[in-house]
């Protein structure tokens, strides 16, 4: 039974790579760093199968423990600050998390005396303000953000200590990929879950920035196929990981308030100056040519099945806490003191 450690394993993708792993055989760790409250929703179905380390990306000891500890054969550093507008607010912090924990990371690896295979959470951030149209791992890199520059300064280590140590090291530079269990932050599921409410008259508007940006959406379960294919193979190397289509934020408003039956949401969606971005991404489009030649992989989920994913578990789930809250004030105020 082959051992495998997730970093970042509470995270979306982490919790979908923790249910891949554990279905093809392997023991999986995950480091969880410690909150006032463990942030277990995304795996709290997996909780008896996860064996968890204590550690946190800027503790360089917990991670050489966490390492040492699991015993791994396969490493996914999937955790950072993800988050590309947090990254202008907090630019050294993103540094620290994003940039730097992947060096934590892989110094922790170096010095391991066992094959090791790493597998690095690159971005379609680096990107930027991309020099061509469809991206490919030949495209120059331009990052727009504090968070992509980071993701680049994790990207290039990764290379060089394959490059320096012999390390089986990997870069997967994934475009954006969403699921029901994508942070409420995130523009998809802000959109998803302000759909849910609006259509069960609990909120009346969504405030929105930038609606003409244009993202390769895909869904997370299809691309965590795809970091575990890249560990699979005899040489280690870097892939771009996308579905080949884009879609502006605009069409993702329009295809899930057409979810709830409306055409005209206008009334309902408001462009707020501030959540316009210092610096925009305006257009990312993906070409994963390489990894469906090499490692057979392919997006499966269309646009289409991921917003309307997104909406349905929306909706189910408010409704389910409306029940719950509606039951509580029925008990609170029928039953005697
Ligand atoms: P999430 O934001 O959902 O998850 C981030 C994870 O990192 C969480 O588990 C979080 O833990 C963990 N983490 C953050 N800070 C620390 C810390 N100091 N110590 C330990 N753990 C920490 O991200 P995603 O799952 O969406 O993405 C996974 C990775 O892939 C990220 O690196 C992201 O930048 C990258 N990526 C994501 C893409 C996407 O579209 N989703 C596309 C390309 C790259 P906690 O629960 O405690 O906060
Ligand atoms: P992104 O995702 O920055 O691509 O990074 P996000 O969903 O935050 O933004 C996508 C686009 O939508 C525009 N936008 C808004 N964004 C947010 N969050 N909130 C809004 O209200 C809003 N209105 C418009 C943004 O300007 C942007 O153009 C994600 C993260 O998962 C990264 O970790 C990952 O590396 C990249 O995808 C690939």
């Amino acid at each position: 039974m082959p051992n495998a450690l997730i970093t970042g394993i509470t995270g979306q993708d982490g919790s979908y790579l923790a249910e891949l792993l554990l279905q093809k055989g392997y023991r999986v760790y995950g480091i969880v760093r410690r909150a006032s409250t463990f942030n277990s929703e995304r795996i709290s179905h997996l909780l008896n199968d996860i064996e968890f380390i204590d550690a946190d990306l800027l503790d360089q000891a917990s991670l050489i423990h966490a390492v040492r500890h699991s015993r791994a054969d396969e490493i996914y550093n999937l955790a950072a600050m993800s988050f590309v507008g947090t990254s202008f607010l907090q630019p050294v912090a993103t540094g620290e998390y994003t940039a730097l924990s992947a060096a934590r990371m892989l110094e922790a690896v170096r010095f391991v005396d066992r094959p090791v295979r790493f597998y690095q959470a690159s971005t379609s951030e680096m990107f930027g303000k991309a020099q061509t149209i469809p991206q490919n791992e030949h495209t120059p890199f331009y990052p727009r953000s504090p968070y992509g520059v980071a993701k680049l300064y994790a990207h290039w280590m990764t290379v060089n200590f394959r490059e320096s140590y012999d390390l089986f090291a990997c870069s997967g530079i994934l475009f954006n990929h969403e699921s029901p269990r994508r942070g409420l932050e995130f523009v998809t599921r802000k959109i998803s879950h302000a759909v849910a409410r609006i259509h069960l008259g609990l909120q009346d508007k969504l405030k929105l920035g930038n609606l003409e940006a244009k993202r390769d959406w895909g869904f997370a379960g299809d691309y965590v196929q795809a970091m575990w294919l890249m560990l699979q193979q005899e040489e280690p190397d870097d892939y771009v990981i996308a579905t080949g289509v884009s879609h502006s934020v605009r069409e993702f408003v329009d295809a899930a308030f057409d979810y709830i039956g409306i055409d005209d949401w206008s009334p309902y969606v408001e462009i707020e100056p501030q959540l316009f971005r210092p610096a925009e991404v305006d257009q990312l489009l993906g070409d994963a040519s390489k990894a469906h030649e090499k490692l057979g992989w392919a997006s499966v989920t269309s646009f289409e099945d991921i917003v309307r994913s997104m909406v349905e578990h929306d909706i189910r789930q408010l409704t389910q806490a409306e029940a719950i809250i509606k039951n509580a004030s029925y008990l609170l105020t029928a039953q005697p003191c």
